[in-house]
């Protein structure tokens, strides 16, 4: 298998998070977003959002960060990343989706730039933008994880989820735009408990080849 990806996509990090917990070996295709590469020949012609990640497993290519971890759990169903019943896996589902489509959308690198570049935002009403929609949805996922007794360990049970493939990059972004998270506590225990883990820590973005120190 083969990850175009990019150190600082949260939306590749999930998926790297995904293949480590199911100990998959992928190759490493860098996109640098930095420098567009999304968007030139090459990438920009096989991507039609021209946006990582994408995973080419043969001569498929699968796009779309849950709709890639989706796949490798019904090809390679050990662990399972949405176990148990019809309701957990939907309450697993929305956790991922209250991060996947709810907040990151909001604050990618595309929206940003057209903020700045269309809408004239300066950089600190950009930086303002990032922080009020990171905060607000990762308060969003606080109270459900705090008022349900299906959370554990991790953000449901005591086995790594979707949910926390999903989580743990958000919270490196919020991180890295000094987002607050001290409104968040159990959101942050989780995110403790999953760095502990090698497949979390193992693909954090330092990690990657790609990475610019
Ligand atoms: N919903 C998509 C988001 C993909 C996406 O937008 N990825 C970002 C990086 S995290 C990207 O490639 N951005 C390039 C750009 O905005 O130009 C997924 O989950 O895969």
């Amino acid at each position: 298998m083969l990850l175009y990806n990019y150190y600082r996509s949260s939306a590749s990090y999930r998926v790297r998070i995904a293949l480590g917990l199911k100990g998959l070996a992928y190759d490493y295709a860098a996109v640098n977003l930095q420098r567009n590469e999304q968007l030139e020949p090459g990438y920009g012609e096989i991507s039609a959002a021209q946006a990582v990640p994408m995973l080419q497993d043969g001569e498929a290519r699968v796009v779309q960060s849950l709709a890639i971890i989706e796949y490798l759990d019904e090809r390679y169903p050990q662990p399972p990343l949405l176990p148990g019943d019809a309701l957990a896996r939907a309450r697993i589902r929305a956790l991922a989706q209250d991060i996947a489509c709810e907040i990151h959308p909001l604050n990618n690198l595309r929206v940003l730039r057209y903020l700045v570049h269309e809408l004239g935002a300066s950089e600190d009403a950009k930086n303002a933008w990032y922080r009020h929609w990171v905060e607000r949805g990762l308060a969003v996922v606080e109270r459900q994880l705090e008022e349900s007794p299906a959370t554990g360990r991790y953000c449901h049970g005591d086995q790594p989820t979707l949910a926390d493939c999903v989580l743990v990059p958000q919270i490196f972004n919020a991180r890295r735009f000094d987002c607050r998270l001290d409104h968040v506590p159990t959101v942050m225990r989780v995110f403790d408990a999953c760095m502990e883990m090698p497949a979390f820590e193992n693909a954090r973005p330092e990690r990657c080849p790609d990475a610019v120190q």
